[in-house]
């Protein structure tokens, strides 16, 4: 089981892994750690796309512990340590012991938000959850519909109204429906937006706290979608929606189609969030809880 999970992120991962090849051959080499050592390793973390921090912190750590002296492999051991710890692992969605946990999912536009809910309400009915899905995005033509069709393959419901109706009076009788049926989980959809978007910043504010009113502590969790194949530009995006509503973590989308996994360093040490999910594709189980260790021994492995 564990093992058919490391072959499919690995093969998820291909793209990027191509990218770290360089520095997987290099952490392979045996002999003495020297200057041009160490300029090789920078060389292949920057252009795995770490980021510059993060580079400097290993390349830094590793001068101190190995310069001049002949390694067996250790080095290689060293790096996947650090970059391990980079990198928090996703504790998953905590749910709460009694009535729904509700999470709302925020994010730009085609982050993979719906398709990302699709893939979380499907997985979480398979570990036996109860769980209704809110049709927040009222915004976008067709976004209720795209919402349906996953619902009802999946075979979960849907709180929906009619496109242009406020969002946040859908997210009001889902969690009246969450309670009154005693559903394990609520997700909440909502429209792509961008941060300089006001108003519809405000209206993201506004499900919140509807939601907030309704359901003890909810929303339990914030997850901001993010697209990997952005890198590391997601950051200033995330950063903006963070100021906005507080988050809880990260789904990192579309990893599959990308040489940008490494950003997910950079991504990880400048939000201070945690990632969550991964989504290695367009499939219903195309999506990973993350885990770091599997993750660098993806990579690197
Ligand atoms: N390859 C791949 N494609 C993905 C993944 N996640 C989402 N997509 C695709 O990305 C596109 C946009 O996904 P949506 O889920 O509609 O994105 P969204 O954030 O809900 O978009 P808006 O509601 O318009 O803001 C779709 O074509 C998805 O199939 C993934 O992990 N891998
Ligand atoms: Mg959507």
């Amino acid at each position: 089981m564990f093992r058919a999970l490391y072959d499919k992120i690995k093969q998820g991962l291909g793209r990027t892994r191509d990218l770290f090849s360089g520095l997987a051959t290099l952490l392979r080499l045996r002999g003495k750690v020297d200057k041009d050592f160490l300029a090789e390793l920078e060389k292949s973390l920057y252009r795995a796309d770490v980021g510059t921090a993060t580079t400097s912190q290993i390349v830094e750590r590793v001068r101190q512990a190995f310069l001049d002296k002949e390694v067996d492999g250790d080095v290689e051991v060293f790096v996947k340590e650090m970059l391990r710890e980079q990198l928090t692992t996703g504790t998953g969605i905590n749910f709460r012991p009694v009535g729904p946990t509700v999470i709302l999912v925020a994010g730009v536009n085609g982050a993979g938000k719906t398709t990302s809910i699709a893939k979380l309400a499907y997985r979480l009915k398979n570990e036996g959850k109860k769980v209704l899905v809110a049709a927040g995005d009222t915004f976008r033509a067709a976004a209720v519909e795209q919402l349906t069709i996953w619902c009802d393959r999946i075979g979960v419901d849907l709180v929906k109204n009619a496109q242009g109706s406020d969002p946040a009076a859908v997210a009001h009788d889902a969690c009246d429906r969450a309670k009154a049926r005693g559903y394990d989980i609520l997700i909440v959809d909502t429209a792509g937006r961008l941060h300089t978007q006001t108003h519809l910043m405000r209206e993201l504010e506004k499900i919140h706290r509807v939601v907030s009113k309704q359901i003890d502590g909810a929303p339990h969790e914030v997850l901001l979608v993010l697209d990997g194949t952005n890198g590391q530009n997601a950051i200033i995006q995330a950063e903006q929606f963070k100021k906005t509503v507080k988050c809880t973590g990260i789904v990192l989308t579309k990893l599959d189609g990308t040489a940008k996994g490494g950003a997910i360093f950079a991504i990880k040490q400048k939000l201070d969030l945690p990632v969550k999910f991964i989504g290695i594709g367009e499939k219903l189980d195309d999506l990973e809880a993350f885990d770091a260790e599997t993750y660098v021994e993806a990579l690197l492995g």
